[in-house]
């Protein structure tokens, strides 16, 4: 190989060497520009050449040396740029940050399972709106012109013409079901209700009802009963039995109070009982004929029954809840403890 050439590939050699750490960097110079590397060893060869070709190939030889020295330096400064890029190393045994994750709220997940009790055995789901006139939440209901519900102190009316106020119970829901279809009628309507009421423990101006509402030709007493068997055994567990207490209401003849065996002590007798081995979980009754003939439905050709609970009870009675404040003061230390059937695995 002419001397000529041996430049040329050492050239190229130089133009294509790479390095990604101090060593190889160090590498390169040795291998070209050190006392034994190739470029050093080219012009021990170049000592050797005849003068007349010595002034055309000395000039190659510096640029060759040359260009040797600024590949060397710019290997030198890709190597500190790329440690400087790299940073800090990461620590990849650091404990992941943990977001917190929402979660229903308990009113949420029982309101939902008692629509599903009630959707297996044919119930539709019904709504209807919170501000509500006279008619829909008392009139067509039978509650009497002077009756106390329909005071000031009992009920959140809305100001100016119209007579409406919150509604007080979803039954209203229930009449314009009735009053919008023929039977056979099964619905429940959960939803918000007002009452203005004192805050306690035990109390709350606002609270979810669910109400269910059957109308049909023969419906009777019997299967009221059943009913709310198949639903306390299905919310609270096959061991818990029912109880009924005759009761009043203005839209149901006759009326009852469903009690249910005390979940705490199994009817032992405990605080949650006040020792009586029975708990209260809503109230029922086979819908007056005056209700139904109010809302077009013939009551010579149909009967009915319904029932109402609070939704705020039922789920004090699952989940053992104290005082029903807790449910609307945003704690997540009570919000953080209900998860079942809630958006955590
Ligand atoms: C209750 C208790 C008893 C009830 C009655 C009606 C309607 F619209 F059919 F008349 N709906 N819901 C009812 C009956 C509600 O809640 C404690």
């Amino acid at each position: 190989m002419s001397l000529s050439e041996r430049i040329e590939q050492l050239e190229a050699e130089i133009n294509k060497a790479q390095a990604r750490t101090a060593e190889e960097v160090e590498r390169f110079r040795v291998a070209m520009l050190g006392r034994n590397g190739a470029v050093t060893e080219l012009f021990e060869t170049f000592k050797q050449v005849a003068a007349e070709e010595k002034r055309a190939l000395g000039q190659r030889m510096n640029q060759l040396k040359q260009r040797a020295q600024s590949r060397w330096e710019e290997l030198k400064a890709g190597v500190s740029a790329g440690a400087a890029e790299a940073g800090p190393r990461v620590d990849t045994s650091t404990p992941a940050l943990l977001r917190p994750t929402g979660s229903l709220h308990p009113i949420t997940i029982i309101r939902q399972r008692i629509v599903d009790v009630f959707a297996r055995i044919g119930f539709t789901v019904s709504q209807g709106p919170e501000v509500e006139d006279d008619h829909h939440n008392f009139s067509a209901l039978n509650f009497p012109p002077d009756h106390p519900a329909r005071d000031m102190q009992d009920t959140f009316f809305v100001e100016g013409p119209g007579g409406l106020a919150l509604r007080t119970h979803t039954s209203s829901v229930q009449v314009r079901v009735m009053e919008g279809s023929k039977p056979p009628i099964r619905t429940i309507s959960p939803g918000r209700v007002y009452r203005n009421e004192a805050i306690s423990a035990r109390a709350h101006c606002m609270f979810h009802q669910v109400e269910a509402l059957y109308v049909d030709e023969g419906v009777s007493f019997a299967e009221l009963k059943g009913t709310l068997d198949y639903f306390a055994k299905s919310m609270f567990g096959t061991e818990v039995s029912i109880r009924l207490r005759p009761s009043y209401f203005p839209f149901t003849e006759p009326s009852a109070e469903v009690d249910m065996s005390c979940t705490i002590c199994g009817g032992a007798g405990c605080n949650v009982c006040k020792h009586s081995g029975w708990v209260e979980i809503m109230g029922c009754g086979m819908v007056d004929p005056a209700v139904l003939a109010n809302c077009g439905i013939d009551p010579e050709r149909y009967s009915g029954f319904a029932l109402g609970m609070g939704v705020e009870r039922i789920a004090q009675l699952v989940y053992r809840v104290p005082d029903l404040r807790l449910y609307w003061e945003n704690d997540t230390r009570f919000l953080d403890q209900f998860t079942a059937g809630s958006v955590r695995s």
